[in-house]
Protein backbone atom coordinates (compact mmCIF):
# COMPACT_ATOMS: atom_id res chain seq x y z
CA UNK A 1 0.00 0.00 0.00
CA UNK A 2 1.62 3.35 -0.82
CA UNK A 3 -0.13 7.22 -0.88
CA UNK A 4 -0.63 8.10 -4.55
CA UNK A 5 2.37 10.91 -4.96
CA UNK A 6 4.35 11.88 -8.02
CA UNK A 7 7.29 9.30 -6.93
CA UNK A 8 4.49 6.66 -6.74
CA UNK A 9 2.83 7.63 -10.46
CA UNK A 10 6.60 7.27 -11.78
CA UNK A 11 7.38 4.16 -10.14
CA UNK A 12 4.35 2.36 -11.70
CA UNK A 13 4.82 4.09 -14.66
CA UNK A 14 8.40 2.97 -15.25
CA UNK A 15 7.84 -0.65 -16.56
CA UNK A 16 5.04 0.67 -19.03
CA UNK A 17 7.05 2.94 -20.53
CA UNK A 18 9.14 1.30 -23.40
CA UNK A 19 6.01 -0.59 -24.30
CA UNK A 20 4.41 3.41 -24.50
CA UNK A 21 6.77 4.77 -26.34
CA UNK A 22 6.47 1.97 -28.85
CA UNK A 23 2.79 1.92 -29.30
CA UNK A 24 3.04 5.49 -29.54
CA UNK A 25 5.49 5.83 -32.41
CA UNK A 26 3.70 3.23 -34.57
CA UNK A 27 0.31 5.35 -34.10
CA UNK A 28 2.42 8.87 -35.06
CA UNK A 29 3.60 7.42 -37.90
CA UNK A 30 -0.01 6.34 -39.06
CA UNK A 31 -1.16 9.55 -38.58
CA UNK A 32 1.79 11.56 -39.90
CA UNK A 33 0.79 9.02 -43.25
CA UNK A 34 -2.68 10.92 -43.54
CA UNK A 35 -1.42 14.10 -42.55
CA UNK A 36 -2.28 14.45 -38.75
CA UNK A 37 0.42 16.20 -36.43
CA UNK A 38 0.23 13.32 -33.25
CA UNK A 39 2.00 15.78 -31.37
CA UNK A 40 -1.16 18.75 -31.54
CA UNK A 41 -3.09 15.52 -30.78
CA UNK A 42 -1.43 14.72 -28.02
CA UNK A 43 -1.71 18.77 -26.99
CA UNK A 44 -5.56 18.71 -27.67
CA UNK A 45 -5.69 15.79 -25.37
CA UNK A 46 -4.02 17.79 -22.33
CA UNK A 47 -6.19 20.17 -22.97
CA UNK A 48 -9.59 18.42 -22.35
CA UNK A 49 -11.04 18.06 -18.88
CA UNK A 50 -13.97 16.48 -17.42
CA UNK A 51 -15.82 17.16 -14.11
CA UNK A 52 -16.60 14.32 -11.62
CA UNK A 53 -19.85 14.46 -9.89
CA UNK A 54 -19.41 14.45 -6.36
CA UNK A 55 -22.06 11.52 -6.50
CA UNK A 56 -20.13 9.69 -8.30
CA UNK A 57 -17.37 8.33 -5.91
CA UNK A 58 -19.86 6.68 -3.72
CA UNK A 59 -21.71 3.03 -4.75
CA UNK A 60 -24.83 3.99 -6.53
CA UNK A 61 -28.15 1.67 -6.40
CA UNK A 62 -31.40 1.15 -7.93
CA UNK A 63 -34.61 1.63 -6.76
CA UNK A 64 -34.46 -2.17 -5.70
CA UNK A 65 -31.06 -2.00 -3.97
CA UNK A 66 -27.81 -0.43 -2.71
CA UNK A 67 -24.85 -2.86 -2.36
CA UNK A 68 -22.58 -0.44 -0.18
CA UNK A 69 -18.45 -1.16 -0.84
CA UNK A 70 -15.81 -0.87 1.82
CA UNK A 71 -14.46 2.71 2.26
CA UNK A 72 -17.11 4.60 0.54
CA UNK A 73 -16.87 8.55 1.43
CA UNK A 74 -18.80 9.48 4.16
CA UNK A 75 -18.76 13.36 3.39
CA UNK A 76 -17.95 15.65 1.12
CA UNK A 77 -14.03 15.62 1.90
CA UNK A 78 -13.94 11.89 1.71
CA UNK A 79 -15.53 12.62 -2.03
CA UNK A 80 -12.98 15.20 -2.65
CA UNK A 81 -10.13 12.42 -1.74
CA UNK A 82 -11.59 10.08 -4.38
CA UNK A 83 -11.91 12.98 -6.81
CA UNK A 84 -8.15 14.28 -6.25
CA UNK A 85 -6.58 10.22 -6.99
CA UNK A 86 -9.11 10.54 -9.90
CA UNK A 87 -7.74 13.19 -10.97
CA UNK A 88 -4.08 12.31 -9.69
CA UNK A 89 -4.22 9.29 -12.04
CA UNK A 90 -5.55 10.35 -15.03
CA UNK A 91 -4.57 13.97 -15.47
CA UNK A 92 -8.61 14.54 -17.08
CA UNK A 93 -10.74 15.48 -14.19
CA UNK A 94 -9.65 18.66 -12.56
CA UNK A 95 -13.08 19.94 -11.23
CA UNK A 96 -15.82 18.51 -9.51
CA UNK A 97 -19.59 19.30 -9.49
CA UNK A 98 -21.20 19.23 -5.76
CA UNK A 99 -24.46 18.42 -4.97
CA UNK A 100 -26.77 20.23 -2.58
CA UNK A 101 -27.80 19.72 0.36
CA UNK A 102 -26.19 16.29 -0.05
CA UNK A 103 -22.80 18.09 0.23
CA UNK A 104 -23.51 21.03 2.94
CA UNK A 105 -20.91 21.92 5.00
CA UNK A 106 -20.39 24.58 7.86
CA UNK A 107 -17.55 26.33 6.07
CA UNK A 108 -17.45 26.98 2.01
CA UNK A 109 -14.07 28.83 2.57
CA UNK A 110 -12.86 25.35 4.09
CA UNK A 111 -14.13 22.93 1.66
CA UNK A 112 -12.52 25.18 -1.06
CA UNK A 113 -9.23 25.61 0.36
CA UNK A 114 -9.53 21.38 1.03
CA UNK A 115 -10.60 21.32 -3.07
CA UNK A 116 -7.49 22.73 -4.02
CA UNK A 117 -5.25 20.82 -1.10
CA UNK A 118 -6.41 17.81 -3.66
CA UNK A 119 -5.93 20.15 -7.04
CA UNK A 120 -9.53 19.97 -7.42
CA UNK A 121 -11.40 23.49 -8.41
CA UNK A 122 -15.60 23.25 -8.47
CA UNK A 123 -17.60 22.96 -11.40
CA UNK A 124 -21.63 23.53 -11.53
CA UNK A 125 -23.59 23.43 -8.30
CA UNK A 126 -26.41 21.01 -8.34
CA UNK A 127 -29.95 21.72 -6.79
CA UNK A 128 -31.86 18.65 -5.27
CA UNK A 129 -35.85 19.28 -5.03
CA UNK A 130 -36.86 15.98 -6.46
CA UNK A 131 -36.67 14.50 -2.33
CA UNK A 132 -38.02 15.43 0.47
CA UNK A 133 -34.68 16.55 3.28
CA UNK A 134 -34.68 16.30 7.06
CA UNK A 135 -37.09 19.01 8.81
CA UNK A 136 -38.48 20.14 5.16
CA UNK A 137 -41.47 22.16 6.42
CA UNK A 138 -43.40 21.51 2.79
CA UNK A 139 -42.91 18.25 0.62
CA UNK A 140 -42.03 17.89 -2.97
CA UNK A 141 -43.97 14.62 -3.15
CA UNK A 142 -46.16 16.80 -6.03
CA UNK A 143 -43.33 18.53 -7.75
CA UNK A 144 -41.22 21.60 -6.54
CA UNK A 145 -40.43 24.54 -9.02
CA UNK A 146 -43.61 23.80 -10.42
CA UNK A 147 -45.75 22.67 -7.87
CA UNK A 148 -49.20 24.20 -7.90
CA UNK A 149 -48.92 25.49 -4.34
CA UNK A 150 -47.21 28.90 -4.31
CA UNK A 151 -45.40 28.32 -1.04
CA UNK A 152 -43.62 25.14 -2.30
CA UNK A 153 -42.46 26.66 -5.12
CA UNK A 154 -40.55 29.52 -3.35
CA UNK A 155 -39.10 26.82 -0.96
CA UNK A 156 -37.89 25.37 -4.23
CA UNK A 157 -36.55 28.75 -5.75
CA UNK A 158 -34.92 29.97 -2.46
CA UNK A 159 -33.19 26.20 -2.33
CA UNK A 160 -31.83 27.42 -6.22
CA UNK A 161 -30.46 31.00 -4.63
CA UNK A 162 -28.96 29.11 -1.54
CA UNK A 163 -26.96 26.66 -4.12
CA UNK A 164 -25.86 29.83 -6.24
CA UNK A 165 -24.64 31.56 -2.97
CA UNK A 166 -22.69 28.25 -2.15
CA UNK A 167 -21.49 28.07 -5.54
CA UNK A 168 -20.34 31.66 -5.54
CA UNK A 169 -18.21 30.58 -2.33
CA UNK A 170 -16.87 27.80 -3.89
CA UNK A 171 -15.89 29.99 -7.17
CA UNK A 172 -18.11 27.50 -9.31
CA UNK A 173 -20.00 29.95 -12.43
CA UNK A 174 -22.97 27.53 -13.14
CA UNK A 175 -26.25 25.91 -11.16
CA UNK A 176 -27.63 22.65 -12.67
CA UNK A 177 -31.20 22.67 -12.79
CA UNK A 178 -32.98 19.40 -12.43
CA UNK A 179 -36.57 18.71 -11.38
CA UNK A 180 -38.54 15.59 -10.62
CA UNK A 181 -41.70 17.42 -11.63
CA UNK A 182 -44.26 15.93 -13.62
CA UNK A 183 -47.26 13.58 -13.12
CA UNK A 184 -48.01 9.53 -13.32
CA UNK A 185 -51.76 9.80 -14.58
CA UNK A 186 -53.51 11.23 -17.71
CA UNK A 187 -55.65 13.98 -16.39
CA UNK A 188 -53.69 14.63 -12.96
CA UNK A 189 -51.44 17.54 -14.01
CA UNK A 190 -52.23 20.72 -16.50
CA UNK A 191 -49.25 20.05 -19.10
CA UNK A 192 -49.35 23.51 -19.94
CA UNK A 193 -49.86 25.44 -16.82
CA UNK A 194 -47.03 23.55 -15.10
CA UNK A 195 -44.73 24.21 -17.47
CA UNK A 196 -45.86 27.92 -16.98
CA UNK A 197 -45.20 27.78 -13.50
CA UNK A 198 -41.67 26.10 -14.10
CA UNK A 199 -40.90 28.93 -16.28
CA UNK A 200 -42.02 31.33 -13.51
CA UNK A 201 -39.69 30.08 -11.07
CA UNK A 202 -36.68 29.52 -12.82
CA UNK A 203 -36.75 33.13 -13.74
CA UNK A 204 -36.74 33.99 -9.89
CA UNK A 205 -33.73 31.90 -10.07
CA UNK A 206 -32.57 33.19 -13.25
CA UNK A 207 -32.86 36.45 -12.19
CA UNK A 208 -30.15 36.06 -9.16
CA UNK A 209 -27.45 34.73 -11.20
CA UNK A 210 -24.08 36.97 -11.63
CA UNK A 211 -23.77 38.06 -14.54
CA UNK A 212 -20.91 35.50 -15.01
CA UNK A 213 -23.06 32.84 -14.01
CA UNK A 214 -24.95 30.22 -16.31
CA UNK A 215 -28.36 28.40 -15.84
CA UNK A 216 -27.82 24.82 -17.19
CA UNK A 217 -31.43 23.50 -17.21
CA UNK A 218 -31.67 19.58 -17.27
CA UNK A 219 -34.27 17.47 -19.41
CA UNK A 220 -35.54 14.18 -18.57
CA UNK A 221 -38.16 12.13 -20.47
CA UNK A 222 -39.39 10.21 -17.50
CA UNK A 223 -38.91 8.85 -14.15
CA UNK A 224 -39.49 9.79 -11.12
CA UNK A 225 -42.97 10.98 -13.12
CA UNK A 226 -43.89 8.04 -16.13
CA UNK A 227 -46.54 9.62 -17.67
CA UNK A 228 -45.49 13.06 -17.93
CA UNK A 229 -42.33 15.27 -17.10
CA UNK A 230 -42.67 18.68 -16.74
CA UNK A 231 -39.26 19.33 -18.77
CA UNK A 232 -39.24 16.20 -20.78
CA UNK A 233 -37.59 17.25 -23.94
CA UNK A 234 -34.59 19.34 -25.45
CA UNK A 235 -37.61 21.30 -27.18
CA UNK A 236 -39.09 21.64 -23.63
CA UNK A 237 -35.32 22.54 -22.45
CA UNK A 238 -34.95 24.70 -25.63
CA UNK A 239 -37.77 26.71 -25.19
CA UNK A 240 -37.29 27.41 -21.64
CA UNK A 241 -33.46 28.79 -22.07
CA UNK A 242 -34.62 31.06 -25.03
CA UNK A 243 -37.40 32.61 -22.64
CA UNK A 244 -35.12 32.62 -19.32
CA UNK A 245 -32.87 34.82 -21.94
CA UNK A 246 -28.67 34.14 -22.76
CA UNK A 247 -27.63 32.77 -19.52
CA UNK A 248 -29.90 30.20 -19.47
CA UNK A 249 -28.66 26.76 -21.73
CA UNK A 250 -29.07 23.32 -22.25
CA UNK A 251 -27.99 20.53 -20.54
CA UNK A 252 -27.65 17.16 -22.53
CA UNK A 253 -28.07 14.40 -19.74
CA UNK A 254 -26.95 11.40 -22.53
CA UNK A 255 -29.59 9.07 -20.72
CA UNK A 256 -32.54 11.66 -20.75
CA UNK A 257 -34.04 10.89 -24.28
CA UNK A 258 -36.39 8.21 -25.69
CA UNK A 259 -34.81 5.56 -27.23
CA UNK A 260 -33.16 5.76 -30.52
CA UNK A 261 -33.16 9.60 -30.47
CA UNK A 262 -30.28 10.75 -32.53
CA UNK A 263 -28.60 12.54 -29.44
CA UNK A 264 -25.59 14.08 -31.73
CA UNK A 265 -28.26 15.77 -34.00
CA UNK A 266 -29.81 17.65 -30.78
CA UNK A 267 -25.93 18.50 -29.96
CA UNK A 268 -25.46 19.88 -32.98
CA UNK A 269 -28.90 22.07 -33.27
CA UNK A 270 -28.26 23.57 -29.56
CA UNK A 271 -25.20 24.13 -30.10
CA UNK A 272 -25.33 26.11 -33.63
CA UNK A 273 -28.07 28.54 -31.51
CA UNK A 274 -25.77 29.21 -28.63
CA UNK A 275 -28.10 27.03 -26.27
CA UNK A 276 -25.96 24.17 -25.37
CA UNK A 277 -25.02 24.52 -22.28
CA UNK A 278 -23.49 21.22 -20.96
CA UNK A 279 -23.48 17.58 -20.86
CA UNK A 280 -24.04 14.39 -18.65
CA UNK A 281 -22.07 11.85 -19.97
CA UNK A 282 -22.95 8.40 -18.96
CA UNK A 283 -24.13 5.28 -21.04
CA UNK A 284 -27.46 2.84 -21.64
CA UNK A 285 -29.02 0.27 -23.13
CA UNK A 286 -32.23 0.79 -22.34
CA UNK A 287 -33.47 4.01 -20.49
CA UNK A 288 -31.79 6.28 -18.24
CA UNK A 289 -29.04 3.28 -17.03
CA UNK A 290 -26.33 5.28 -15.75
CA UNK A 291 -23.72 3.03 -17.24
CA UNK A 292 -19.99 3.70 -17.60
CA UNK A 293 -19.67 6.21 -20.43
CA UNK A 294 -18.78 4.06 -23.60
CA UNK A 295 -18.97 0.84 -22.19
CA UNK A 296 -22.28 0.07 -24.45
CA UNK A 297 -21.94 2.47 -27.15
CA UNK A 298 -19.23 4.04 -27.95
CA UNK A 299 -19.85 5.10 -31.34
CA UNK A 300 -22.65 7.13 -30.08
CA UNK A 301 -20.37 9.05 -27.88
CA UNK A 302 -17.63 9.42 -30.86
CA UNK A 303 -20.90 10.74 -33.03
CA UNK A 304 -21.32 13.25 -29.86
CA UNK A 305 -17.83 14.53 -29.49
CA UNK A 306 -17.54 15.05 -34.05
CA UNK A 307 -20.96 17.52 -33.44
CA UNK A 308 -18.87 19.44 -30.26
CA UNK A 309 -15.56 19.35 -32.39
CA UNK A 310 -17.77 20.74 -35.35
CA UNK A 311 -19.25 23.21 -33.15
CA UNK A 312 -16.20 24.55 -31.69
CA UNK A 313 -15.17 25.50 -35.17
CA UNK A 314 -18.32 27.69 -35.29
CA UNK A 315 -18.96 30.23 -32.42
CA UNK A 316 -16.63 32.24 -30.58
CA UNK A 317 -17.94 31.64 -27.35
CA UNK A 318 -18.58 27.82 -27.12
CA UNK A 319 -17.49 26.66 -23.80
CA UNK A 320 -20.13 23.25 -22.79
CA UNK A 321 -19.55 22.56 -19.16
CA UNK A 322 -18.50 18.47 -19.37
CA UNK A 323 -19.38 16.55 -16.36
CA UNK A 324 -19.88 12.68 -15.49
CA UNK A 325 -23.07 11.41 -14.29
CA UNK A 326 -23.02 8.31 -13.94
CA UNK A 327 -24.35 5.51 -10.99
CA UNK A 328 -21.41 2.99 -9.52
CA UNK A 329 -23.18 -0.39 -8.83
CA UNK A 330 -21.48 -3.40 -9.51
CA UNK A 331 -17.95 -1.78 -9.39
CA UNK A 332 -15.29 0.25 -7.76
CA UNK A 333 -16.77 3.76 -8.38
CA UNK A 334 -12.93 5.64 -9.18
CA UNK A 335 -12.29 2.15 -11.09
CA UNK A 336 -15.68 3.39 -12.97
CA UNK A 337 -14.87 6.82 -13.20
CA UNK A 338 -10.57 6.28 -13.98
CA UNK A 339 -12.56 4.35 -16.95
CA UNK A 340 -15.11 6.64 -17.89
CA UNK A 341 -12.95 9.32 -17.82
CA UNK A 342 -10.60 7.63 -20.27
CA UNK A 343 -13.64 7.11 -22.22
CA UNK A 344 -14.60 10.58 -22.62
CA UNK A 345 -11.07 11.54 -23.50
CA UNK A 346 -10.64 8.85 -25.86
CA UNK A 347 -14.30 9.78 -28.00
CA UNK A 348 -12.48 13.69 -27.78
CA UNK A 349 -9.44 12.34 -29.51
CA UNK A 350 -10.84 10.51 -31.95
CA UNK A 351 -13.31 13.35 -33.01
CA UNK A 352 -9.93 15.08 -32.93
CA UNK A 353 -8.63 12.78 -35.63
CA UNK A 354 -11.51 13.10 -38.18
CA UNK A 355 -10.12 15.38 -41.27
CA UNK A 356 -12.53 17.89 -41.07
CA UNK A 357 -11.97 19.78 -44.36
CA UNK A 358 -11.94 16.60 -45.79
CA UNK A 359 -15.27 15.47 -44.52
CA UNK A 360 -16.79 18.85 -45.44
CA UNK A 361 -15.84 18.52 -48.95
CA UNK A 362 -17.30 15.11 -49.25
CA UNK A 363 -20.51 16.38 -47.71
CA UNK A 364 -20.49 19.25 -50.21
CA UNK A 365 -20.04 16.84 -53.17
CA UNK A 366 -22.14 14.60 -51.94
CA UNK A 367 -20.02 11.80 -51.82
CA UNK A 368 -21.47 9.89 -49.33
CA UNK A 369 -19.10 7.02 -48.92
CA UNK A 370 -15.83 8.96 -48.77
CA UNK A 371 -17.55 11.11 -45.93
CA UNK A 372 -18.55 7.89 -43.81
CA UNK A 373 -15.30 6.55 -44.54
CA UNK A 374 -13.73 9.92 -43.46
CA UNK A 375 -15.69 10.26 -40.35
CA UNK A 376 -15.52 6.27 -39.64
CA UNK A 377 -11.39 6.81 -39.76
CA UNK A 378 -11.42 8.92 -36.45
CA UNK A 379 -13.23 6.45 -34.73
CA UNK A 380 -11.33 3.44 -35.80
CA UNK A 381 -8.01 4.86 -34.61
CA UNK A 382 -6.90 3.77 -31.60
CA UNK A 383 -6.01 6.75 -29.73
CA UNK A 384 -4.90 5.08 -26.46
CA UNK A 385 -1.10 6.02 -27.27
CA UNK A 386 -2.19 9.46 -27.75
CA UNK A 387 -4.44 9.98 -24.14
CA UNK A 388 -1.23 7.68 -22.21
CA UNK A 389 1.32 9.94 -23.60
CA UNK A 390 -0.92 13.43 -22.39
CA UNK A 391 -1.28 11.71 -19.14
CA UNK A 392 2.31 10.84 -18.50
CA UNK A 393 3.35 14.24 -19.80
CA UNK A 394 1.13 15.89 -17.45
CA UNK A 395 2.12 13.42 -14.08
CA UNK A 396 -1.00 11.09 -14.30
CA UNK A 397 -0.68 7.52 -14.88
CA UNK A 398 0.36 5.08 -17.83
CA UNK A 399 -2.63 2.92 -16.83
CA UNK A 400 -4.73 4.40 -13.60
CA UNK A 401 -6.58 1.29 -12.59
CA UNK A 402 -3.46 -0.72 -12.71
CA UNK A 403 -1.97 2.08 -10.80
CA UNK A 404 -4.75 2.38 -8.77
CA UNK A 405 -4.81 -0.98 -7.62
CA UNK A 406 -1.38 -1.21 -6.51
CA UNK A 407 -1.88 1.66 -4.45
CA UNK A 408 -4.07 -0.02 -2.25
CA UNK A 409 -6.10 3.39 -1.76
CA UNK A 410 -9.54 1.17 -1.25
CA UNK A 411 -8.18 -1.23 1.30
CA UNK A 412 -6.49 1.82 3.48
CA UNK A 413 -10.22 3.91 3.14
CA UNK A 414 -12.25 0.82 4.31
CA UNK A 415 -10.22 0.66 7.60
CA UNK A 416 -10.54 4.79 8.23
CA UNK A 417 -13.86 5.66 6.67
CA UNK A 418 -16.21 4.01 9.46
CA UNK A 419 -18.69 4.56 10.03
CA UNK A 420 -20.32 3.66 6.02
CA UNK A 421 -21.44 6.97 4.68
CA UNK A 422 -25.34 8.17 3.86
CA UNK A 423 -27.50 7.82 1.53
CA UNK A 424 -26.96 9.66 -2.16
CA UNK A 425 -28.27 9.20 -4.99
CA UNK A 426 -27.67 10.27 -9.12
CA UNK A 427 -29.69 12.62 -11.79
MN1 LIG B 1 -27.90 14.13 -15.20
Amino acid sequence: MAAITADFIAEQNRPLLAGHREDFEALAHKLARGGRDPEALVAEAMAFAVAVPSWGVGTGGTRFARFPGAGEPRNIFDKLADCGVIHRLTRLTPTVSPHFPWDKVKDYDELREAAKRHGLAFDAVNSNTFQDQPGQPLSYKFGSLSHTDKAVRQQAIAHNLECVEIGKALGSKAITVWIGDGSNFAGQSSLARAFDRYLDSTAAIYRALPDDWRMLIEHKLFEPAFYSTVLADWGSSYLAAQQLGPKAQCLVDLGHHAPNVNIEQIVARLSRFGKLGGFHFNDSKYGDDDLDSGSINPHQLFLVFNELAEAEAAPPDFDPAYMIDQSHNVTDPIESLLSSAEAIGGAFARAQVVDREALAAYQKGNDVMEAFRTLRQGYNTDVAPILAKARIEAGGAADPILAYRESGWRARKAQERRPPRAGAGIV
